[in-house]
């Protein structure tokens, strides 16, 4: 995002200037820290928020959990990243989640979380985000709030226009930000045009268990594909995503990328195209993808490397795709809870477009087209045009809806959100930002069933408005109150990363359904150790297996003798408890990856390489007890080659390994 406003700099610094002295005014008029304001977020001491919002973490590769209208934070979730609080990505079980065909790549840059929906409406499942930099798309289970599965997405780079789920969740889309050589190749870089592939990649979501696999990837011509979002109700059956550098320049694209006068929506008929494939069309072609999946039972993640994809060319399958022309690089793609509108939002346009589905299918029937591009029709702008919010602010990004047929908008250069009327396009209420916000959200916003009673603003610049923390300052939410005609900011709050993009949800359709504790009988980790009298330490070779348990307030076993220099030591540790909220933690002194937080019912393994003899303390991390700072042991080295047995205490007492 910030490359592709350099070109607007000067202008965004005016608008800076102007907003904060300027609404900086405003805002203290209109009492923006009025006691109404503080009172509609205020959350009793042990009352529960309305809301969860699933808040993208940008480049930190996380997803973090807050509540509505407080904006406290609740968790965060690793998905595209490590996590020295969870261990996601340390403990032997995480690792195989961030193997890529790269390797292990413990990082990405997260940017648009989606919740599951049936029919049209939220239903709390799952939430998918998509990491832009090595393409992946993560699913993360709303019953435990972990991240359940990563599948990376081959021939795509810059994976931008994901992850967004069609109306009963058949399916979640990924679509390349840059397009890329296909196959890949050592090419000149100056033959991209008409040399270059863009990817849009339809990934099937098993209706039981949210199983996640390729179906198809349709190779597009060579544009940056940005943003998308399904059509819903009328317009099921439909994807669109808005392109951008339509010019198919490589160089210097802030100039020349911004050359048409307009770029396009691509329009793709996935059912039709579907259909297609599952009666043998398409092409298998050879690949190399990470398919990453966490077992809830096992504890523990595999990563499968796949070898094939079936390939989908437009010209495949006449019909189903068409280009509806957007005025000057459309970013934000967004489709009103009806879906007979479709938003561009042209980020040097002076007017905010809006398609009309029931039109362009009409257009397409009477074939009103404007020529073709690589093949695919281009559809009369005239005749696909339901309107246009005119001079609605400057730099247009992101549109959501609060199902009462209103619709806002967000403008960077301009930094506000701006309220507007579907069907009259009329330009009802503009309220500023702190400061050049970026995407926005209503929770269930971009469903058939919004629930508009707040917006988030997630802004890309902070500035003044916290203390200041050195030259990184937290990027920042606001909250408004939207259930008037005009919008009241009611709140600020801190962000971690850049909170990209967001997606909410009312608690009530989760919070039933979270998980308390893990059942120990369910426990199928291969390292598990069910009760004290199973736990044991096991000698192979140069590696040590601990099988080990805790529960309030001590490990099993504590002391254990015998192990040497040299070993390679895994600590399995199962927590027997069987409540809700009492993980218990494990350190080692010197272990290199990690402490380990373990849920109840959970097993988790980490490993220690003894460098020293000695007689080393392990301890629990997590203030579990009143005898939490009893619950402790010792590890005896010994030099390699010792005589000194394996032997440990169970209970108090000495055992002897088999
Ligand atoms: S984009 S700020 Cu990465 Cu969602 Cu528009
Ligand atoms: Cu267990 Cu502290």
């Amino acid at each position: 995002m910030k490359t592709i406003f350099k070109s607007l700099f000067a202008i965004t610094v005016l608008s800076l200037v102007f907003s904060s002295c300027g609404n900086g005014g405003s805002d203290k008029k209109s009492g923006a820290l009025s006691s109404s304001a503080a009172e509609k977020v205020y959350v009793a001491p042990g009352e529960h928020d309305e809301f969860y919002a699933f808040v993208s973490g940008g480049f930190s590769g996380q997803l973090a959990v807050y509540g509505l209208p407080s904006g406290r934070l609740f968790k965060v979730i690793p998905v595209f990243s490590v996590d020295a609080e969870k261990a996601y990505g340390f403990n032997e079980e995480t690792k195989p989640m961030l193997n890529t065909s790269h390797g292990f790549i413990p990082w990405d840059d997260s940017h648009h979380p989606d919740i599951s929906q049936t029919a049209g409406e939220l239903d709390g499942r799952w939430v998918f985000i998509n990491g832009n930099n090595t393409p992946r798309i993560a699913k993360i289970d709303l019953t435990t709030f972990e991240t359940t599965e990563i599948i990376e997405i081959p021939n795509s780079a810059g994976n931008h226009s994901s992850s967004f789920v069609t109306e009963n969740t058949e399916y979640v889309v990924a679509g390349t930000r840059f397009s890329v050589p296909y196959p890949q190749k050592d090419m000149p870089i100056a033959e991209y045009k008409g040399n270059f592939k863009g990817a849009l990649t339809f990934i099937s979501v098993d209706p039981e268990d949210g199983g996640m696999d390729i179906k198809f990837q349709i190779m597009m011509p060579g544009f940056n594909y940005d943003l998308s979002h399904p059509g819903r109700g009328k317009s099921h059956g439909w994807f669109f995503f808005t392109t951008y550098n339509t010019e198919e320049a490589n160089s210097l694209l802030e100039v020349n990328a911004s050359q048409n006068d307009k770029d396009f929506i691509a329009a793709i008929n996935w059912k039709k195209i579907e259909e297609y494939v599952n009666n043998g069309g398409g092409t298998k072609a050879p690949t190399n993808y990470a398919h990453n999946v966490y077992d809830e039972h096992t504890h523990t993640a595999t990563s499968t490397m796949k070898d094939e994809i079936l390939i989908v060319n437009p010209s495949d399958v006449p019909g189903a795709i068409y280009f509806l022309p957007t005025p000057k690089s459309p970013h934000g793609c967004d489709v009103d809870p009806s879906g007979e509108y479709i938003i561009g939002s042209g980020k040097l346009a002076a007017e905010l477009t809006a398609h009309s589905f029931t039109k362009m299918l009409a257009a397409i029937e009477g074939e009103k087209f404007d020529g073709e591009a690589y093949g695919i029709p281009i559809l009369q702008y005239e005749e696909i045009l339901a309107g246009a919010v005119k001079q609605p602010g400057l730099g247009p990004l992101h549109t959501e809806f609060d199902g009462k047929g209103n619709a806002y908008t967000t403008f960077f250069i301009s930094s506000e959100v701006v309220k507007w009327k579907l069907g009259t396009w009329e330009v009802i209420d503009r309220k500023p930002t702190y400061y050049s916000v970026g995407h926005l959200m209503i929770p269930g916003g971009n469903s058939r069933k919004p629930f508009g009673k707040y917006v988030l603003a997630m802004n890309k610049i902070t500035k003044d408005r916290y203390l200041p923390t050195g030259p990184e300052v937290t990027q920042s939410a606001q909250l408004y109150d939207i259930t008037g005609e005009k919008m009241e900011l009611l709140l600020d709050f801190p962000t971690i990363g850049e909170p990209h993009y967001a997606a909410g949800i009312p608690a009530d359709i989760i919070k039933a359904n979270s998980k308390k504790f893990f059942k120990l009988e369910e426990n199928k980790h291969k390292y598990v150790t069910k009760s004290e009298a199973d736990a044991k330490v096991v000698r192979d070779g140069n590696e040590v297996h601990i099988y080990m348990t805790m529960i309030r307030s001590h490990f099993a076993p504590d002391n254990i003798e015998g192990i040497q220099v040299g070993d390679e030591v895994f600590f399995h540790v199962t927590n027997l408890e069987q409540d809700y909220d009492v993980p218990h933690g494990i350190s080692m002194i010197g272990a290199q990856t990690s402490e380990l937080l373990i849920m109840p019912g959970q097993t988790e393994t980490f490993k220690w390489y003894p460098k020293n003899v000695g007689v080393w303390p392990f301890y629990c991390t997590d203030f579990c007890s009143a005898l939490h700072q009893e619950m402790q042991g010792y590890v005896r080295v010994s030099p390699k080659g010792s005589s000194v047995p394996i032997t440990f205490t169970l209970d108090g007492d000495a055992v002897d390994a088999e």
